[in-house]
């Protein structure tokens, strides 16, 4: 163990998850189809496959997840002995609108949190809930066109208000949409499964449909922060970036500024979503590129009320960008932009492993956005083995936390960032968001399924586990 310094009175020290890569029980309780629910697993380089159906014959890895649904009770119990103050999950919108568009809510939906949330509470656990994570209903996609409608904005806000009245008692802290920037990156892989809820066309500026759809979340989003405000006013309603900072491979002039400008470029949704408008260089880059983006004055006022409590962000990794000559206009194009970074190690899965940048990170945010802060992912997706006596010994993931933790602890106590918590991805192993793997795990606690959703779904305690517990009980002075 190494000495890391004590986190302030009340830090809310937990683990992290989302119902789609968790819950598993895809038709149980009136359940919906979401987006999930049509994406076949892939593999470290090949790309998940989403159909617009369910196919007969075909392996949907989120269909069982790690059966949240019938496990929970057990999990909160294991969260609990870990020491979690909180546990960051999703609710499935699917659970409380199966299909996005019904007029009146899924009671058994509704009723299935009410239950995750008390039995949270029986152990003094504060859920911090994320509204959309990567759930959308699948008729919303196909049938409205995701965050190209507006009606899709007034879904969600219903949604969000619904979710606000019914569990206000229980839960203090929202997220409105998961990395809702990651959609820069992954206009090319994901279009559906970014919360934009986008399929493009032959032919469309993928870019100028990107800048739209996020524009309609930034207004969904600002309505709930207002409404959750309205129904009670000590809820707190945060965004959720993917903050992963990106650095100029080398001191040449014109490398640190094409690492400003992507910058700009991946945190311009922070900006909106935190300060309620949005930077002058992008709206002069829309009309440099002649993009008609349909803001209205209505929407610009809504922004403006609706900024957001603190921004919860997710940590993995950094990035890394030089000056090109055959892009003299220093266009930022990710990920095409990125360079590896000579100077850091990489994962298994290629992701640059960077605890120092998790404090510069806070650092940057702290001094643009000047809001609380919530570290609600950071974590190390690796492969473990479950040695024969049940054991699995993940010090690889142990020395990624408590380099990372340190990182924090620094930001927080020596440079004087305002954190409220620290939340692992993930609490417990889950199917990749980005892979759909089972193998490549992340939790602290074990699960004992395959790829293929074979397996005992046993729970077991890690090393980390153990680790993770001491972490907490000594507030962050063990690492
Ligand atoms: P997986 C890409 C880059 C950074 C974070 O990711 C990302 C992604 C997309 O996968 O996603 C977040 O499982 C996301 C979680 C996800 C986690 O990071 O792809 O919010 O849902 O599981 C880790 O390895």
């Amino acid at each position: 163990m190494t000495k890391g310094y004590k986190m302030p009175e009340g830090f809310l020290w937990g683990g992290a998850s989302a119902a789609h890569q968790m819950e598993g029980g895809w038709q149980e309780g009136g359940k919906g189809l979401s987006i999930a629910d049509v994406m076949r697993a892939g593999a470290k380089d090949v790309p998940r496959i989403e159909d617009d159906k369910v196919l007969d014959g075909e392996v949907y890895p989120n269909h069982w997840g790690v059966q949240f649904y019938s496990h929970y009770k057990e999990d909160i119990k294991l969260f609990a002995e870990m020491g979690f103050k909180c546990f960051r999950l999703s609710i499935a919108w699917t659970r409380i609108f199966p299909n996005g568009d019904e007029a009146v809510p899924n009671e058994a939906g509704l009723a299935f949190y009410d239950d995750v949330f008390a039995t949270c509470k029986q152990y003094g656990i504060e859920p911090i809930v994320t509204l959309a994570h990567f759930e959308m209903p699948l008729k919303l996609v196909k049938e409205y066109g995701g965050f190209r409608n507006r009606q899709v904005v007034d879904f969600f806000v219903k949604f969000a208000e619904t979710c606000f009245r019914r569990y206000h008692n229980q839960v203090k802290y929202w997220m409105t949409f998961n990395e809702i920037n990651n959609q820069t990156s992954w206009r090319d892989a994901h279009p559906m499964l970014q919360n934009s809820g986008v399929i493009f066309k032959e032919g469309e500026n993928k870019e100028e449909v990107m800048f739209q759809a996020a524009h309609l979340e930034f207004v969904a989003s600002a309505q709930a922060v207002q409404i959750a405000h309205a129904i009670d006013p000590t809820l707190q309603v945060g965004d959720m970036i993917a903050m992963s900072p990106i650095y100029p491979l080398t001191a040449k002039p014109k490398d640190v500024m094409m690492a400003e400008r992507a910058m700009r470029y991946r945190y311009y949704f922070g900006d909106v979503q935190a300060l309620g408008e949005y930077p002058q260089w992008l709206l002069n880059y829309w009309d440099q590129k002649g993009y008609q983006i349909d803001v209205t004055e209505a929407d610009r006022a809504i922004l403006k009320a609706g900024a957001v409590d603190y921004i919860g962000f997710s940590y993995y990794n950094s990035g890394a960008v030089e000056y090109k000559d055959d892009n003299p206009d220093m266009v930022y194009d990710e990920p095409n932009s990125q360079v590896p970074n000579p100077y850091v190690p990489r994962s298994d899965w290629g992701w640059q492993i960077d605890p120092v940048g998790l404090r510069y990170a806070m650092n940057w945010m702290q001094a643009r956005w000047n809001k609380p802060m919530f570290i609600v992912e950071n974590g190390f997706g690796a492969y473990d083995k479950l040695e024969d006596d049940g054991s699995i010994h993940d010090d690889y993931r142990i020395k990624y936390l408590s380099d990372h933790i340190a990182e924090m602890e620094k930001a927080v106590v020596i440079d004087g960032c305002n954190l409220i918590g620290y939340t692992p991805w993930s609490a417990i192993d889950i199917v990749s968001a980005s892979t759909g793997e089972m193998k490549k795990r992340y939790g602290l606690i074990f699960v004992d399924a395959n790829d293929e959703g074979q397996g005992s779904f046993e729970r077991r305690r890690k090393d980390s586990f153990y680790w993770y517990q001491k972490v907490i009980k000594s507030n962050g002075a063990e690492l």
